[in-house]
């Protein structure tokens, strides 16, 4: 690993990405948790963020600023504005507040054709007709390339200048700056490629093939209906001074999908801070499981009822990419878990959660009654507390203490009637549901489709148990009333055996909370922990082979892992809950920001 880089010839950095000011994945974290160790070797005046003006939340996230400075970017965005650019310009609202300059990608609107045009004469990319998301990125990308055009000649070579652009959709300036012999040295970063992950969704033989080489870039492109994309992406690949990327697995497809080997490896961090606990994380545990517990209560006991302090909770979340997500294996291994449970007769309930995201009409509204009746039941055993505590105080005070008093003496008998009478009304004989929400398409469900045919489908004798949430978890939503953070907390274990994820932000962020977490070695995390962190167990982190094993022998080994888990005491498991916590600083950006400043100084050496 790296240790205290120096970053040499003190340069202006500017950094480029579609998710800059715009949340929509993983790159917008790495983004954004990043930026105090930028802002801490760079300094603020000579670091500036560019990307879009689209956010929906755009004025509560951004701050405009005077362009009146001296700095180079505010003399850039003058000069741009002196020209007739609709430049915004400002701060970003998170930690660091760092300089920002943003364009509307429509402004460019009048000229798309043109663009399109530029782009396959000058690097033989072809485009779409109709596709709005990739109109709106080479539109920005145009107007990046302008600010970097501006940017290049306001400085007239006094500073060393860096460019670092992440991903296809803000790639386009580097092959720009190279034709237009700016004079600033280029980075690219891709957090995935295109076609890796479309070959991994429909290849069953994707690792082996790639590895093989077998793969004809266009040809898959063309069929996949992605060239134009991909074509971005290869074009900034092989423009850059430096080609990063941030894992060596995806390092493997750089080089047979995109056709150049990488320069550095980037990989992902978190800022621990911002999940630091220390010592109430276990009572936060504590606290927000109770809160699932509540929705268990809502969800399961309509139906029947188990022992609270005897389950434990589960879960994997992120984008509804059903195998590569790892989705099917976690089903797989959980049906077997099951079994297992049930055979040698342990009890021990486990309760998994999928948090992701899928369309769906409505909450199912049966779920939403329930949890208002077994409000209604919470009062009435209120009102009874109430009345014990009135009432015995009444019989104490009176002297009356010899013989202890008799329910019927202490509950009126109508509190004890409309509590039979409405737990008798909320009772039910159907099985609980698996999903909380109302399917759009329920039928074609790959989650569901799995439970109905393996018959997972939340039998009382079940061991394990399921809830498909598909919609993220926020503090808004009336079934948790928690936010993710809050919810992550809560559980016992995160459970993310990806078949294909660059990198995987997921189980580290369980880490960082104290929560153990499943990856797998098909996820740069994964690898990162086996291969850099050159341990083969870490306490607490769990990685799933997948690479050379089949998939039966990987549900396999996660369903013993698994059972191995369940069948763990409180005590190890609060144990293991520390010890997790503490090995998460290993993923702090403080460590891993090196790697970034390795990859700057080959960069600025290539001159
Ligand atoms: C935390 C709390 C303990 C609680 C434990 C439950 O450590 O501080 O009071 O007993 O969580 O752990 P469990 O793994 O059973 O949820
Ligand atoms: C990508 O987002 P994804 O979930 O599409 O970039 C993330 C940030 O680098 C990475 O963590 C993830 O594995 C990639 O797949």
């Amino acid at each position: 690993m790296p240790k205290n880089i120096h970053l040499k010839d003190n340069p202006v950095l500017i950094e480029g990405a579609w998710e800059v000011c715009n949340q929509v994945g993983g790159i917008y974290t790495v983004i954004k948790s990043k930026i105090l160790n930028v802002l801490s070797t760079f300094g603020d005046e000579n670091y500036c963020l560019i990307g879009p003006y689209v956010s929906n939340n755009i004025s509560a996230i951004f701050d405009p600023i005077s362009d009146d400075g001296d700095d180079l970017i505010s003399r850039t965005v003058r000069s741009l504005r002196s020209k007739g650019y609709e430049v915004h310009y400002g701060r970003w609202l998170v930690s660091g507040r760092p300089k920002v300059v943003l364009f509307k990608p429509y402004n460019e609107a009048w000229k798309l054709t043109d663009i399109k045009k530029s782009l396959w004469e000058s690097h033989n990319i072809p485009s779409f007709d109709g596709d709005d998301l990739f109109d709106q990125t080479i539109m920005l990308s145009s107007q990046m390339t302008d600010f970097f055009t501006e940017l290049d000649a306001v400085n007239n070579g006094e500073r060393k200048i860096l460019a670092h652009m992440h991903e296809w959709m803000a790639g386009i300036p580097i092959p720009e700056i190279r034709r237009k012999g700016l004079n600033i040295q280029t980075v690219f970063t891709t957090h995935a490629t295109l076609l890796g992950r479309y070959l991994a969704m429909n290849d069953p033989e994707f690792y082996t093939n790639l590895e093989k080489g077998t793969y004809n870039w266009a040809k898959e492109a063309e069929h996949f209906n992605i060239k134009p994309q991909v074509s971005i992406e290869r074009a900034a690949a092989h423009g850059a001074h430096t080609f990063s990327t941030v894992s060596r697995l995806t390092a493997v497809e750089c080089k047979y999908l995109l056709g150049r080997e990488i320069n550095a490896i980037v990989p992902n961090g978190i800022n621990i801070h911002k999940f630091e606990a220390l010592h109430e994380s276990q009572n936060l545990h504590q606290r927000y499981k109770e809160k699932i517990h509540e929705f268990v209560m809502g969800h399961f006991f309509q139906s029947y009822s188990f022992d609270l302090n005897n389950t434990l909770y589960f879960f994997t979340s992120g984008r509804y990419e059903y195998k590569n997500k790892g989705f099917d294996l976690t089903l797989e291994a959980l049906a077997r878990l099951n079994h297992k449970l049930r055979a040698n007769n342990i009890d021990k309930t486990v309760i998994t959660f999928f948090i992701t995201k899928q369309d769906y009409n409505s909450i199912n509204p049966i779920e939403l009654e329930s949890r208002a009746v077994l409000g209604e039941i919470r009062k009435i055993c209120d009102a009874m507390e109430k009345s014990v505590g009135e009432r015995l105080f009444y019989i104490a005070s009176k002297g009356d203490v010899t013989e202890t008093p008799t329910i019927e003496e202490l509950i009126p008998e109508s509190l004890r009637l409309q509590l039979r009478r409405t737990v008798q009304s909320w009772k039910t004989s159907r099985l609980p549901f698996i999903t909380t929400h109302n399917l759009k398409d329920d039928n074609k469900d790959d989650i569901l489709n799995f439970a109905r045919k393996s018959g997972l489908l939340n039998y009382e004798g079940d061991k394990v148990k399921l809830v498909y949430h598909p919609d993220f978890v926020s503090s808004m939503n009336p079934l948790f009333g928690i936010d993710y953070d809050e919810f992550v907390r809560g559980c016992h274990l995160g459970v993310f055996p990806s078949y294909y994820e660059p990198w995987g932000y997921t189980p580290m962020e369980c880490v960082a909370r104290g929560i153990p977490a499943v990856t797998s070695d098909l996820a740069g995390f994964g690898d990162f922990v086996i291969n850099d962190l050159k341990r083969t167990k870490v306490e607490g982190i769990e990685v799933i082979h997948r690479k050379h094993s089949d998939y039966s022998h990987s549900a396999e080994e996660l369903a013993n892992y698994l059972y191995d888990f369940v069948t763990m005491d409180r005590r190890d498991r609060i144990s293991q809950r520390n010890i997790v916590e503490q090995s998460s600083y290993h993923f702090d950006w403080n460590e891993l920001y090196d790697y970034y400043l390795e990859a700057y100084n080959l960069t600025l050496g290539n001159d």
